[in-house]
């Protein structure tokens, strides 16, 4: 059974949309810092696998403010439980000659312990000797190496829009600040969120390749 990979209900009902009978994994794996979300969530996507011992999703998302350089980005959990999305928006605010131009990022790392040949997503498959040398991989520890040459497959999904004023009831997170078409993803019902979000796009091009991975 494919097993999605967050402590964060919300990720859990928009992927319900895609994948039927996705059962939520609630497991707060390692997040390494990184200025990108991919090599975050194929990080994750190993250690989840190994802890499960069956197919895993793991799903890192994040806000990226032009104006800021992409900030959050990959700090945007802990940017939402330390200042707040409130905050958040009034900085961006602030600054007078920033753009207020934003995008959503989603990355779906899968991974269920096998390799994917010749597919035309990208495929993570982290340089054991490099992870050595930064650290990363203790050779001391077999478990350790072992992680770092299990293959993980990425599927990405990204929206633009803006920073507003927070609008709306519904969706999770900088939804009730992100303008996307003239309305909020706050003030989206799920599935009209899922039709032009960043994780309603990762999660449809999942969807198209997982139905054609044996069982
Ligand atoms: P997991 O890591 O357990 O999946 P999380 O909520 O911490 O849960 P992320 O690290 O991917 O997940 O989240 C990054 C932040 O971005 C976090 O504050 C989320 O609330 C927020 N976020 C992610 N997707 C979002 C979305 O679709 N709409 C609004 N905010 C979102």
């Amino acid at each position: 059974m494919l097993r999605y990979v967050t402590t964060n209900a919300g990720k859990v009902r928009e992927a319900r949309e895609y994948l039927d009978g996705v059962e939520q994994l609630n497991y707060d794996y390692t997040e390494i810092q990184a200025a990108e979300l991919g090599p975050i969530a194929a990080r994750g996507a190993r250690e989840a696998y190994r802890q499960a011992g069956e197919p895993v999703l793991v799903d890192d998302a994040g806000l990226f403010v032009e104006g800021f350089d992409g900030f959050p980005g990959p700090y945007s959990s802990y940017v939402e439980g330390t200042l707040g999305v409130d905050v958040v928006q009034r900085l961006v605010a602030g600054e007078i000659d920033a753009p207020r131009r934003a995008s959503f990022q989603c990355v779906l790392a899968y991974c269920d312990g096998d390799d994917f040949a010749a597919t035309p997503d990208p495929v993570d498959r982290e340089d054991r000797s490099a992870a050595a040398a930064a650290g990363a991989v203790d050779d001391a520890d077999d478990d350790a190496a072992d992680d770092g040459t299990l293959p993980v497959k990425l599927f990405r999904g990204s929206v633009r829009g803006r920073i507003v004023e927070p609008r709306g009831e519904g969706g999770f997170g900088y939804d009730p600040i992100f303008e996307h078409d003239g309305s909020t993803f706050a003030e989206l019902a799920a599935d009209e969120k899922n039709a032009v979000s960043h994780r309603g796009r990762a999660l449809a091009k999942f969807a198209e390749w997982f139905q054609t991975r044996p069982v």
